[in-house]
């Protein structure tokens, strides 16, 4: 195990009022998932940055000091660092200094079990190791004063570095590539027998993988841990009146989550942009519930779910109910009674996962016609096709005639009105 110290990087900014104590924690609970200790953290307040270390030289002394007197391995800024100022501070601090971003990337890499996690997190950790490469390589070009026309053994090295990132990169992307065509085969399936399907999104410990087995009796790992989830699991999730439906179980999303892990774990997140339906999970317990939810909101526009679909495929779903005090327990009962495409439950103790099955039924279904229908037995072709092609609700059987209520689709409503059964429409 390697000792790391945290620290804060605060920046004064009079719009928004920043909670850094909540970043800090936030950074060391990272650091706890790359099976680092945490021997220590610190608060740095910026008023302005240095291009060369980020923080000044006074700072700087201090801080070796005592990461000397802690035998720490590792440093975690949580601040972006330019491959520069990663560098200048490695060679003054002779300990392995890691950015937010880095941080994030080692720990997708240490947690991927699939082969596909695998190769997404060794895609982002060459697309980071790319960036850097860019950004270190044109400083020192302005150094030298030097541009790309001009040769030297720099420049051989440089353009070396950058094919060889760039060829791993094809290779990973052509093998992700064929992965995903074999999940395109089953969706197409599933399409086929019009399954609908449901991904669960939230902010990292949010209680995704907690709520996916409560409502599937699975057992996907779920701990108090972030990114304790890195790869998607689908089950059959049962509805009201058997329909049934997949809930898919996926990576949690962080704010200032590193554009490259969005890009190489494209085929992951295509499930979420897939899925007919989208459960976004939220910690009601966290103080600062709304702003893990817009940094949900903004990881999602980011892969083309903007606020508009957002409203149409989102049901917010407010976790954690059974820990909530009176208080907070009144307000988001307040708060969900307002929204109808909000819902608050407990994935532990299951309140209220009925409710929950219930909008989902609803909302999957909401182009759905439900509609009932008095058959003769003699009409065989009807109830063939109405048991075949739609969900049965509710069935009634008496001497000369079944009454059956079902869910049918637009293309179904012509092959029912042309056997002349006897109709009452219904609205879900
Ligand atoms: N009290 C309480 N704790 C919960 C509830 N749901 C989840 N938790 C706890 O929250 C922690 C995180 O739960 P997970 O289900 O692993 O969360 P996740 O969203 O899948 O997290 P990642 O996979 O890391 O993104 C665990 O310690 C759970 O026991 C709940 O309804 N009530
Ligand atoms: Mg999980």
């Amino acid at each position: 195990m390697n000792n790391c110290f945290v620290v804060q990087i605060c920046i004064k900014n009079k719009k928004n009022i920043v909670d850094y104590n909540y970043k800090l924690q936030e950074t060391i609970n990272l650091a706890e998932a790359l099976n680092l200790v945490v021997v220590g953290f610190d608060m740095y307040n910026l008023s302005e940055i240095n291009p060369a270390t980020l923080i000044n030289k006074g700072v700087l002394e201090n801080l070796s000091a005592t990461l000397k007197s802690n035998s720490v391995d590792a440093l975690i800024i949580n601040h972006p660092l330019s491959a520069i100022q990663q560098r200048n501070l490695e060679n003054h601090l002779k300990v392995k200094v890691l950015d937010r971003s880095a941080l994030i990337i080692n720990i997708f890499a240490l947690r991927a079990s699939s082969s596909e996690g695998k190769l997404q997190a060794n895609l982002a950790a060459l697309y980071y190791q790319k960036s850097r490469l860019v950004k270190a390589w044109s400083h020192l070009e302005r150094q030298r004063g030097g541009s790309d026309t001009v040769g030297g053994p720099g420049e051989t090295q440089k353009e070396l570095d950058r094919r060889m990132i760039a060829d791993k990169i094809e290779f990973l992307k052509e093998k992700l590539a064929k992965l995903r065509q074999n999940r395109s085969i089953q969706t197409h399936s599933r399409k086929k027998f019009n399954i609908k399907t449901i991904a669960l999104v939230g902010y990292t410990n949010s209680g995704k993988s907690t709520l996916f087995n409560n409502l599937t009796n699975e057992e996907v790992l779920s701990q108090d841990l972030l990114f304790a989830t890195l790869d998607t699991t689908s089950r059959v999730l049962m509805l009201p009146y058997k329909q049934k439906s997949i809930l898919s179980d996926t990576v949690g999303f962080i704010s200032d989550l590193p554009h490259q892990l969005v890009e190489a774990f494209h085929s992951t997140l295509d499930g979420i942009i897939e899925a007919d339906l989208i459960l976004h999970v939220i910690d009601s317990n966290q103080k600062n519930y709304e702003d893990q939810i817009s940094s949900v909101k903004t990881v999602l526009a980011e892969i083309g779910i903007t606020e508009d679909i957002y409203q149409q495929k989102v049901i917010e779903v407010y976790n954690k109910f059974d820990i909530l005090d009176d208080e907070k327990k009144e307000f988001f009962t307040n708060l969900v009674e307002q929204n109808n495409r909000a819902v608050l439950v407990s994935a532990i103790s299951g309140f209220n996962l009925d409710s929950l099955k219930q909008k989902i039924f609803t909302s999957i279904n909401q182009d759905k016609f439900k509609i009932t229908l008095e058959i003769s037995y003699l009409d065989n072709e009807l109830l063939v096709y109405l048991y075949n092609n739609t969900t049965i609700l509710e069935k009634i059987v008496s001497e000369e005639q079944i009454t059956l209520t079902v869910l049918a689709q637009e293309k179904d409503l012509n092959f029912i009105a042309s056997k002349n059964p006897k109709i009452f429409a219904n609205s879900l």
